[in-house]
């Protein structure tokens, strides 16, 4: 017989049941005149709530309903724009409009039998809510009307909503714009993450050097966040296997004395552009079991007690702010599994809601997709679940993993690629242990059968790297597990296939496939960039919002001197409320009329910030010597966290501010050369940037950066990039065109080439500017009373092995500064690229994206409202 899962969820307590998930909001006939509607047709007491009628979408009714909230709920009498409360308030009264639909969704996947994605992910980057909702509802004007009657500015509301930053960077961001998507194209995609008590930490920059504070944003308590105590599931930890045979003579194992955390669930809804679908973000969150709080408290030794209690709910208390470098912490992992198995049992729990103990057609109607392998353990606990807890055999169970799972690549650099310790598997999950080395074992059969007596190649390819800390290959165990594995641009994909996991696309061809990343038009152009956005609509009506390749029709008014001013009017526009904040933020002042020159995106080296700290001093040496001008005044904007153990990055860090604060306190570089560093970069704060740049530095290593999405938001937003081939830089050329976009720097092929025999001294040496730059670094202009802060940063330049070949790319890197600073002189023609560049974004739409993974690996129907 199998069992059911969540029926225990809380300290033997059925608080699940299939009544708790048909808590129907349905609307029932007019003629039915009492409030609830009791049906007790299964026995179980179901009562369903009549539902009131839809909240008008009306400037008067969303001012009834605030005033409503804010008085009964919160109770507060005086509106004080400084407080959350009027903030809070306004979610309210939206957050009720999105129930209904919401509810509504919620009916048809269930009626609809859809197949459903579950994308599952550690990280989900969401910034704020609350502009990006109304924009979706189409009820920003009726709420700014309805706040504006109490003397409140809407801008002023949104500003008080503080960023969910529960994610490093783009891999974050891309889960984020996902769900924007998926809901958009009425896609049954429910996103499943963690619910950190701290995000990624807020950057304070104290005399040049980085400073990270924790980032407390649940203090004043998340408004759109719906508590589902009654799906709460129960995750097990450390313990050990037993086995028996059961009734049928089959071996079974058991997971026993373990140390179980209970995970609970908040839902935030996530409502698709105008067209009334809302789905839902699903985050865990980490609370003590029921059995912890009767026992042990009685048992008397109330310290230790509290201390455990402490440690299960540790394990979602903060976000890992190392990306692109693992370091197997114990936390993380538990985070990891914590994370896979309740979403596991969730959608086996809702599985059995509908179908009962039938899991003949599961496999066809889930997809869990995979972001990076921070969730692949998913591969193995689901194995778990269905055989240890559902009784299933190991081909059944295996036949339905490996047609559910779907792995997404975000990254080649092999420092980013996790590997967990054995030992660590062992202490903490140690049923998933013996699963993953039965997966191995069978894997490795198939390779010896493939390739008989390739040792060698056994070795390379084994879920387990050998050696005195034999690890677990998290991406070797994802794809075995998956039936789809996809990189993130065109460039990254065959990269993927042709290198680092070439051994398992010449064993199975078929999985691989490149899916190129996006971004959500909506927040990225229509939110954030209202001036272009309505210049944009005037110009080629509004079908781009939900349909982003009839941007392109922006290409016939390229050329229109009328719509270049307008154009250039708006982009001003942006570019001095990008300056005021600067000046808040930094106290120093940048004339709008420079060139906006912006580098925002995590510190790393691969990304290459300090090539453009070379470009800046170069800049500075010129107009020093009397050779600047030709140059156009810029403003040299660098924005980016850097991971706190990460000392090369927080040098780098150091290094900008300090080269800008020379820059900034020389009179003669006033009106010519700014340079800022932009202190706790954010999602909210690329809203304020993107609309402002002119030039978007994309800069990395050939071969380094999977796609890049920030250099997607700039072109939308009509920047012209400068960069190199790399990521999905290379498609953004393709639709740009060479003559629009400012190309350098070595190729993949060149930087594989050129490793063994790069000598950055003799590329400086030969370059006379290059020389001064480093001779002006070196001697310590920049850092005079710091003797040696940037020793180890100006050494990695001139490194042989330097992996990033910052020297190799210097002159090339100059030089295209130099076609841009032409271009810029040219107005008519640099605006005509601007315009050109947000014409030639149409590809880059996260509904593409999706569109993409949907036809080509989910498969899924969308889902149909009741009309
Ligand atoms: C905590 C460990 C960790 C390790 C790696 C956290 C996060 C990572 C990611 C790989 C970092 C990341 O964000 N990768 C980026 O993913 C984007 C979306 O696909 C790409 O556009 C970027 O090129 C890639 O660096």
């Amino acid at each position: 017989m199998a069992t059911r899962l969540g029926d225990e969820s809380l300290g033997n307590k059925p608080l699940e049941n299939r009544s708790s998930e048909n808590t129907s909001l349905e609307n029932r006939s007019s003629e039915n005149r009492s409030l609830g509607n009791r049906s007790d047709k299964a026995g179980i007491g179901e009562i369903e709530l009549l539902q009131s009628p839809d909240r008008p979408m009306t400037a008067d009714a969303i001012l009834e309903d605030f005033t409503h909230y804010f008085g009964r709920l919160l109770g507060r009498r005086t509106i004080r724009t400084r407080s959350p409360y009027p903030y809070q308030a306004v979610v309210f009264a939206v957050r009720d409009r999105l129930m209904e639909r919401w509810g509504k969704t919620r009916m048809a996947l269930e009626r609809n039998n859809n197949r459903r994605v579950a994308y599952l992910s550690l990280e989900f980057l969401m910034g704020r809510l609350l502009r990006n909702a109304l924009l979706n509802l189409g009820v920003e004007a009726e709420t700014r009307e309805a706040l504006s009657r109490l003397g409140l500015e809407i801008e002023e509301v949104y500003e008080r909503e503080l960023d969910a930053g529960l994610g490093n960077g783009g891999l974050g961001r891309l889960a984020a714009c996902f769900l924007d998507s998926c809901a958009t194209l009425s896609l049954p995609v429910i996103g499943y993450g963690i619910r950190y008590q701290y995000g990624m930490f807020h950057q304070r920059i104290d005399n040049g050097y980085q400073v990270e504070e924790p980032d407390p944003w649940l203090r004043e308590g998340f408004p759109w966040e719906v508590k589902r105590f009654e799906f709460a599931k129960r995750i097990k930890f450390g313990g050990r296997t037993t086995s028996y045979v059961d009734s049928r003579g089959e071996t079974r194992y058991l997971w026993v004395d373990t140390h179980d955390v209970m995970a609970i669930p908040y839902d935030v809804p996530i409502p698709g552009y105008r067209n009334d679908v809302c789905n839902t973000l699903r985050l865990w969150s980490a609370a003590a079991t029921d059995a912890f709080n009767l026992e042990e408290f009685n048992a008397g030794d109330y310290g230790d007690a509290v201390a455990a209690k402490n440690e299960a709910e540790n394990i979602t208390m903060v976000l890992y702010p190392n990306a692109e470098t693992y370091n197997g912490q114990e936390l993380r992992l538990k985070q990891q599994y914590f994370l896979a198995s309740a979403s596991l049992q969730d959608t086996i729990r809702f599985w059995q809601s509908l179908h009962g103990d039938d899991f003949a057609g599961f496999a066809d109607k889930n997809v869990f997709q995979l972001n990076d392998t921070h969730p692949a353990i998913a591969v193995a606990e689901l194995m778990r679940l269905l055989i240890d807890e559902l009784h299933m055999g190991w081909d059944e169970a295996w036949d339905i993993t490996g047609r559910t799972m779907a792995y997404t690549n975000h990254t080649l650099l092999p420092e980013a690629l996790e590997k967990w310790p054995v030992a660590m598997f062992r202490r903490l999950l140690p049923r998933l242990l013996e699963i993953i080395y039965e997966i191995n074992a069978r894997f490795i059969a198939e390779i010896s059968h493939r390739w008989p007596g390739d040792s060698e190649r056994i070795r390379r390819m084994s879920l387990i790297q050998e050696g005195d800390e034999p690890m677990i290959r998290m991406a070797y165990l994802a794809i075995v597990g998956s039936f789809s594995v996809n990189g993130v641009a065109g460039l990254h994909s065959r990269l993927l296939r042709e290198g680092l996991f070439r051994d398992f696309a010449e064993l199975w061809p078929h999985k691989f496939n490149n899916k190129t990343n996006g971004v959500t038009q909506r927040r990225w152009l229509a939110a954030c960039n209202p001036g272009l956005s309505d210049l944009i609509t005037e110009a080629i009506g509004d079908d781009w919002v939900v349909d982003l390749s009839q941007i392109g029709r922006l290409r016939d008014h390229a050329d229109d001197r009328e719509f270049q001013r307008l154009w250039r009017h708006v982009k001003l526009a942006n570019k001095v409320r990008l300056s005021r904040r600067l000046t808040e933020l930094t106290g120093i002042e940048v004339p709008p009329a420079m060139m906006f020159d912006v580098q925002v995106k995590r510190l790393h080296e691969y990304k290459r910030q300090l090539l453009n700290v070379l470009h800046a001093v170069h800049l500075y040496d010129r107009i020093r010597r009397g050779d600047g001008d030709e140059l156009v005044p810029r403003a040299i904007i660098i924005g980016g966290k850097a991971a706190p153990g990460y000392a090369m990055a927080k040098r780098t860090i150091k290094c900008i501010n300090n080269v800008a604060r020379v820059i900034n306190s020389d009179p003669i570089m006033a009106d010519r050369l700014r340079m800022i560093f932009y202190p706790d970069y954010n999602v909210s704060a690329m809203e304020l940037i993107c609309p402002a740049a002119d030039l978007s530095e994309q800069i990395s290593t050939a071969g380094k950066e999977a796609s890049g999405t920030g250099n997607m938001k700039f072109m939308m937003n009509g920047a012209i990039t400068i960069g190199t081939l790399d990521g999905a830089n290379v498609e953004i050329r393709e639709a740009v065109g060479e003559d629009n976009f400012f190309l350098f720097g070595l190729n993949v092929e060149e930087v594989q080439a050129m490793r063994g025999h790069y000598r950055p001294d003799d590329i400086i040496d030969a370059d006379s500017d290059f020389s001064r730059v480093v001779k002006l670094l070196e001697s310590g202009h920049f850092n005079r009373f710091e003797p040696g802060v940037f020793d180890d940063v100006l050494r990695s330049i001139r490194e042989p092995s330097d992996p990033w070949m910052t020297a190799a790319d210097f002159r090339s890197y100059v030089d295209a500064q130099a076609r841009a600073n032409a271009a810029f002189r040219d107005v008519d023609d640099w605006t005509r690229k601007s315009i050109l560049n947000t014409a030639a974004s149409g590809r880059f739409s996260t509904d593409r994206t999706m569109r993409d993974y949907n036809d080509e690996i989910w498969h899924a129907d969308p889902i149909v409202l009741e009309v």
